[in-house]
Order: structure tokens, then C-alpha cells, then sequence
């Protein structure tokens, strides 16, 4: 039997104000392409929307793309991460279980596990949505649960108690687990006033664990079987360099083999470092000029209109960067202690630094020392 493991869909997400609508469908479509080449079962560990109120377009999305992967015999096990509202997520939940499109987002159902059969192969998925300790504790509050891994550890014990003998056994979850720091700012984003790091010995037990919430493909532990399949598009400039992937699961005779199939963007993710004027002169940039796009400007003076003269090569640029000019913010305190005493001088100052020279700065200082002129003028009363 064959399954597909991905997680991270952030469906309805946005970065720097621009929604990612058309490639989250080119994305999808690729995952449903897999599904449909024969999958007894797609897993999604969590995170499905971005948000708990996702647009409606992600909505929509997300409803065409189980559509079609359901009608085509695969059976969908979906939890909600720590993005999700489970609520809302678990909507017409028990109707859609029987259809074969399971979405199990309450800790009730933890104990039992779902069988998805494909021939003479078996395999029981057990299901542990993103964990709440404040939420499990209300659930069983006769359970000593202080923190937020003792909470995971009570659910899951919970359902290595229903593993059934001789049949291979998933557990999918949203945590955040193994050896690896936290890099990515998308998902810092989302662990920002998070519980900590669940050890990985808690999913003990199952024959692999299909996690979610870290947005880079890795293994998070190979004594449990714990991998991260990752997000399905990088989503900050720090996933730049990833290559996005699902996990493909082969079961035979009990026996799991791993492989990785690739995403592809629509549109790739990628930064660019070098001084303003050989960005725009250089043809060899051009090749960026379909992708998201984060410039670092090595320059320490500011030029006139940066971010429309970029955008007219780089239609895609999403943010931009002048590190240099940061460091070099700190003026000479004495130079800006003369300044502050001349409105003039500082004016001056700030025109160097946007690079303003010759005719355009005496036209700057010609409506300067006017505009001084009527403030004057107003100060004395001359004018109302
Ligand atoms: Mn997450």
C-alpha cells in the first residue's frame, strides 16, 4: 500500500501583502496528481488554512481539492495544527468520515485508530490534532497534565493502548520535536508564545509518526520514525534554498519504504545581494525576475526611488533590505550636534544621504529655504 504524507498547507496565506492563491493550487494540483496515481490514503498533518477564519477562497480550495482526491478512492486523514481552528476545520465531520475524508480534530476520538485497507495490506492511523494543554486538561481533568508535553504524552499513551498486533501503525501529529532549532521565520511566527519542544520518546511505539508544523522536510527522530514531510511552498525568505516535498510511504508485508516526491513552485522564493546600480545594470539578475524576491542592497547611501525602479525589472519583489545603511545610521555625533543647530545644515545632511546632488539639490534647497521663509513669516505674524 502506498500512503502520502504532507503537512503545512497554510492555505490562504499571504507574504508582504501579496496572496499566494495561484500557487497553492499549482501546489495542490501536484499533490492530488500523486494521490491519484494510487494512494490508499493522503495524511495532512495540520495546518490546512493559515488562520482559524481562512478567505473564502482558501475555503473553496481546499473543499475542490478533497473533492477530487476522494473521488478518486483515496481516503484523506486530516488534523488541525496549531493555525486551525478545529472547530471550525471538523465541520460536517462524521458525515465526511464515512465518505472516506477523515477530519479528526477532537481529543475524544484519540483511542481509536482508523484502518485504511488497499488489497491484502492494513494500516491503522491514529490521530493526535495540534494539543492544547489548557483544552486536553478540561477534557480529563482527573489527568495530571502540568505542561504542554505531559498533555501530548497522557493522548498518545492513550492510543498506544488501542494499537492493534500485526497491523502497521501511524500516528500523525502537530508538535514540534527532534533535534532541530527553529530557523525558519515563518515558523517562529507560529511557535511565538508556544510550549516548548515535545521530546521525541513521547511518540514511541508506532511504527511512524507523520508530523507536521516545522517547514522544513526532515527526520525528527529515526529511533521513533518520526519525519516532517514539511510545507508545501516556502513561506519566508529564510525557506529560500528548500526544496518542498511529501513523503511517500510503501507498505509491504508490514514493511515500510520511504521516498520523496518534489513540489515545485509555481514561482521560486529567492534572495539577491549587491549595491543598487549593479542589480539594475547586471542582465545576469533577470533570471529572478519571475520569482518572490527579498534584495539586499549592499550600499550605505540611499538612491532616488529604489522600490519602483526595481519592481519595473522585478515585478515579483516583496521586501527589501539595506543592512549597510542600518550600520551606518549612526552619524558623527558631533556632525549632527552642528546640524541640529542649523535646520539647514541638517537638511543638507539628508540630502547627501539620499544621494541628491548638483541641480536637484539646489532645487531641493530652493523650496527648503522657501518653505523656511513662510514659517518665518507665519512666526512673526506676518501672515495668517
Ligand atoms: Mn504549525
Amino acid at each position: 500500500m502506498r500512503l502520502l504524507h504532507v503537512s503545512d498547507l497554510h492555505l490562504g496565506k499571504s507574504i508582504h501583502g501579496q496572496d499566494l492563491e495561484a500557487d497553492q493550487r499549482h501546489a495542490l494540483s501536484q499533490i492530488e496528481k500523486e494521490a491519484k496515481r494510487g494512494c490508499g490514503a493522503l495524511i495532512i498533518a495540520g495546518d490546512v488554512f493559515d488562520r482559524a477564519i481562512p478567505p473564502t477562497y482558501a475555503i473553496e480550495m481546499l473543499s475542490g481539492f478533497l473533492e477530487r482526491v476522494s473521488d478518486a478512492g483515496v481516503e484523506i486523514v486530516m488534523i488541525p495544527g496549531n493555525h486551525d481552528s478545529p472547530e471550525r476545520l471538523g465541520f460536517a465531520s462524521g458525515i465526511l468520515s464515512r465518505k472516506g475524508v477523515h477530519i479528526r480534530s477532537s481529543y475524544h476520538d484519540c483511542g481509536s485508530p482508523i484502518f485504511i485497507e488497499d488489497g491484502d495490506e492494513r494500516v491503522q492511523i491514529f490521530t493526535l490534532p495540534f494539543v492544547e494543554e489548557a483544552i486536553v486538561r478540561e477534557f480529563f481533568p482527573d489527568e495530571a497534565i502540568d505542561d504542554h508535553s505531559s498533555a501530548v504524552g497522557f493522548l498518545v499513551d492513550r492510543m498506544r493502548d488501542g494499537i492493534v498486533d500485526g497491523i502497521p501503525s501511524v500516528l500523525v501529529a502537530h508538535e514540534y520535536t527532534g533535534g532541530d532549532v527553529i530557523r525558519s521565520e515563518s515558523e517562529r511566527e507560529l511557535l511565538l508564545g508556544n510550549q516548548g519542544r515535545v521530546p521525541s520518546e513521547v511518540f514511541g511505539g508506532f511504527d511512524y509518526v507523520a508530523l507536521g508544523h516545522l517547514h522544513g522536510p526532515q527526520v525528527a527522530s529515526r529511533e521513533m520514525n518520526a519525519r516532517y514531510s514539511g510545507s508545501i511552498l516556502p513561506y519566508s525568505f529564510s525557506e529560500a534554498e528548500q526544496e518542498k516535498s511529501m513523503i511517500e510511504l510503501n507498505i509491504k508485508n508490514g514493511v515500510i519504504n520511504f521516498g520523496r516526491v518534489v513540489i515545485e513552485p509555481l514561482r521560486r522564493m529567492s534572495v539577491i545581494e549587491d549595491s543598487f546600480e549593479n542589480i539594475l545594470s547586471n542582465t545576469t539578475y533577470r533570471r529572478y525576475a519571475d520569482d518572490y524576491l527579498s534584495i539586499r542592497l549592499t550600499d550605505t547611501g540611499l538612491s532616488f526611488d529604489i522600490q519602483n525602479r526595481l519592481r519595473a525589472i522585478f515585478p515579483y519583489l516583496m521586501d527589501i533590505q539595506m543592512p549597510n545603511l542600518i550600520r551606518e545610521g549612526a552619524i558623527d555625533p558631533e556632525i549632527m550636534r552642528r546640524a541640529l543647530d542649523s535646520p539647514r545644515e541638517l537638511f543638507s545632511l539628508f540630502l547627501e544621504r539620499f544621494g541628491w546632488e548638483g541641480e536637484k539639490r539646489e532645487m531641493a534647497f530652493e523650496v527648503f529655504d522657501s518653505a523656511r521663509k513662510i514659517i518665518q513669516r507665519r512666526q512673526r505674524g506676518d501672515i495668517q
